[in-house]
């Protein structure tokens, strides 16, 4: 069971007990190469590999971070490499809680294809999914090929999230995990996921997620 980090105060530490804790599977959706696999490990490890053959191929990893008073538990799930042959099956994405489609600003046709994903991921039509559009790759500015106004403009009839990130010098990565889990934990109060906490308070449990991938788990 993961912790609270103790807060230290003037009066001393003071440990702040969670009040609940949720589980957010969040899935990653993109191009090949837009930098997903590099995303995830940025925020999970905050490393960044270089080369992309020495990217483990990573399935599954986790991250415990709090939103207030509220320890969210991603369960974060990367493709290894079926996106390349435009092999994902719905069952990929369907029992996801959030998403992040990934594009690379120095490339055109990775938004184009993210807005596939994006229309993808509505024709699902999965209730309370909480969708991002990421546009990754910032520190390649000299040869932005999408511009912030063109995707903000995108993501303004879309009605989801957006933000510029570099998984390599790490900007803005853990802030749209964060707002995607603060987004998400307003979602997960509807009262169908109430119910699914009140039975997990009573012992049972409660678990749509089909895991369908071997993995490796990493919390920190
Ligand atoms: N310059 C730059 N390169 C990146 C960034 N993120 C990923 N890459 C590189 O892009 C390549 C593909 O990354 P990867 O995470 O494997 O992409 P995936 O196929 O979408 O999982 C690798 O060579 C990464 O090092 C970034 O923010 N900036
Ligand atoms: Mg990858």
């Amino acid at each position: 069971m993961a912790r609270v980090q103790p807060n230290v105060s003037a009066q001393g530490p003071m440990v702040l007990e969670p009040k609940e804790e949720v589980r957010l599977r969040l899935v990653l959706l993109g191009d090949t190469v837009v930098g997903k696999s590099s995303l995830a490990l940025r925020f999970v490890q905050n490393t960044f590999v270089d080369s992309l053959k020495n990217i483990p191929g990573a399935a599954f990893l986790t991250k415990d971070i709090c939103v207030g008073r509220t320890l969210i538990r991603f369960e974060i799930w990367d493709t290894v490499g079926q996106e390349r042959f435009n092999s994902l099956t719905p069952m990929y994405y369907r029992n996801a809680q959030a998403a992040i489609i990934v594009y690379d600003i120095s490339n055109k046709e990775t938004f184009d294809r993210a807005k596939r994903w994006l229309h993808e991921l509505w024709q699902q039509k999965q209730p309370d999914i909480v969708i991002a559009l990421v546009g990754n790759k910032t520190d390649l500015c000299n040869t932005r090929a999408v511009s912030n106004e063109e995707a903000g403009e995108y993501v303004r009839e879309q009605n989801i999230l957006f933000m510029e990130v570099s998984a390599k010098t790490g900007t803005n990565v853990r802030e749209i995990f964060t707002e995607l889990g603060k987004k998400t934990n307003v979602t997960i109060h509807s009262p169908f996921c109430t119910l699914a906490f009140q039975l997990r308070g009573l012992g049972l449990k409660f678990d749509p997620a089909i895991n369908f991938h071997p993995g490796v788990s990493q919390t920190g």
